[in-house]
């Protein structure tokens, strides 16, 4: 066992020293709970919430969440002034970053759809739709979490998503944290659904008496809740998308000689602290043991003086630092790992960034720590986890939205393009497809039109 004081340490390769194999395996990511078990739980749950609606949601929430003396499962906005009394600082400090996570996603939109004649009389297009209802999952856990309220909610309302329904788990007197209330009033919320978990995701999935169906789920949780959205994306009757798979929070961090050791620390230890199963990796490129060490006493002094430290100390055990030569090196490993959040503390991190292939989201330089990017920068935090940075994107404005083409083309057009469709068509003896071309074609001829 630990004892209190134990040094907070995490373990060192020298990819100098060390196999490949060695190094890959120290970069494993701690393992998830088997998905079969976690499915066999969660399945029943979704079963009883389709089934049973609001009557079932608000068991699983007196159960879960011990909230017994909930009587109703939804919030309908507008919600009461009183629900949402905050300091002046933290309204301030919610509108600032409102404001700046809104200015980021509203670049993101495309002003005038794609158009390409890609022969003459040949037009094709693309346009962008929002996505109409969106449920957006905030989770309560250990930590509450208004930002990704505000992460998740102020796309929805770029986009234009008509109906935006937030899920959060209440407290056990049933209330909701008053943030997260104003950040659904701020981003135009239609409701909140007081429930977490698998049941939450079920209830939007299907809908309930009381809770709007929606058309995609979207937000991090736990093993249970990204089950559950994988349940009910795979189930055609509930006509559901989700954003990506979801693992637990990770940094990596890239330090050359110029960093300075306690900024290195401290973003280490600001992922360490969301929980236990949280990993943190340190490429240090060339520094030399006196340097590695610097970094490793910041790490146990700032991590001993936090109140989560308990965490800390969790995340910390499966976590490690590797000693690397180059940027090059460094960047490799970093790409193979693929991690959710990169920190870029080295001497030229613009250049570093040019080498990015695989992350969820990328810091540059001694005065960019992630907590701004998690709050209030701008950019997303909602972040592929768990190696998916390889082929998930954040969540951003496209998150909010599908694409839809369309085709135009004048009789000339289908002149020039006809013959290639009716051999195709033959090809795969297909005969209406032919036809449809055909008749139009002699048409014209007949006609003289065109
Ligand atoms: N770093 C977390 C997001 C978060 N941090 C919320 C603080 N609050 C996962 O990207
Ligand atoms: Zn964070």
């Amino acid at each position: 066992g630990r004892t209190k004081d134990e040094r907070i340490q995490m373990r060192r390769y020298d990819t100098a020293k060390e196999s490949s194999q060695v190094i890959q395996e120290a970069l494993q990511r701690p393992s998830q709970r088997s998905t079969e078990k976690i499915m066999g739980i969660v399945n029943p749950i979704i079963k009883d919430v389709q089934a049973r609606g609001d009557k079932a949601l608000l068991e699983y929430t007196h159960k879960f969440e011990k909230a017994t003396s909930l009587t109703t499962p939804v919030l309908k906005a507008p919600f009461h002034k009183s629900l949402m009394q905050l300091p002046p600082e933290t309204i301030e400090a919610i509108d600032i970053s409102f404001e700046n996570i809104r200015k980021f996603h509203a670049a993101q939109k495309e002003d005038k759809p794609l158009e390409v004649e890609t022969m003459p009389g040949v037009v094709c297009s693309r346009f962008a739709r929002p996505i109409e209802r969106v449920g957006l999952y905030v989770p309560g856990g250990t930590a509450v979490l208004p930002s990704t309220a505000l992460m998740l909610g102020v796309p929805a309302m770029v986009a234009e998503c008509q109906k935006i329904v937030l899920a959060s788990p209440p407290r056990a007197d049933g209330s909701l944290t008053p943030e997260i209330v104003y950040v659904a009033h701020k981003v135009g919320a239609e409701s909140i659904v007081l429930a977490g978990g698998a049941q939450a995701v079920a209830a939007m999935a299907y809908g309930t008496e009381n809770v709007s169906k929606v058309d995609k789920i979207l937000g991090p949780g736990n093993q249970f809740v990204t089950a559950a959205k994988m349940i009910v994306s795979n189930d055609t009757t509930a006509n559901v998308s989700i954003d990506m798979p979801a693992g637990p929070s990770e940094v990596l961090v890239i330090a050359d000689s110029t960093a300075n050791p306690a900024f290195v620390a401290s973003d280490l230890l600001s992922q360490a602290e969301h929980g236990v199963d949280s990993q943190v990796v340190c490429i240090a490129v060339g520094l030399n043991g006196t340097q590695v060490q610097a970094i490793e006493d910041e790490l146990h002094k700032q991590a001993m003086a936090l109140p989560r430290v308990d965490m800390v100390r969790g995340a910390i055990e499966h976590s490690v630092t590797l000693l690397v030569s180059s940027i090059n090196e460094a960047m490799t490993l970093s790409n193979a790992y693929a991690p959710e959040h990169l920190i870029l503390q080295v001497a030229d991190p613009l250049e570093a960034r040019d080498m990015v292939q695989n992350a969820g989201s990328v810091f540059l330089g001694p005065w960019t720590p992630e907590s701004v990017g998690d709050y209030s920068a701008g950019v997303n935090h909602a972040l592929p986890t768990y190696g998916y940075a390889k082929q998930y994107s954040g969540v951003n404005l496209g998150s909010y939205v599908k694409h839809i083409t369309s085709a135009n083309l004048t009789a000339e057009g289908l002149k020039n393009v006809g013959g290639a469709v009716i051999q195709l068509a033959a090809v795969e003896e297909l005969d209406a497809h032919k036809r449809a071309v055909e008749i139009r074609l002699e048409h014209m001829a007949n006609s003289g039109e065109a």
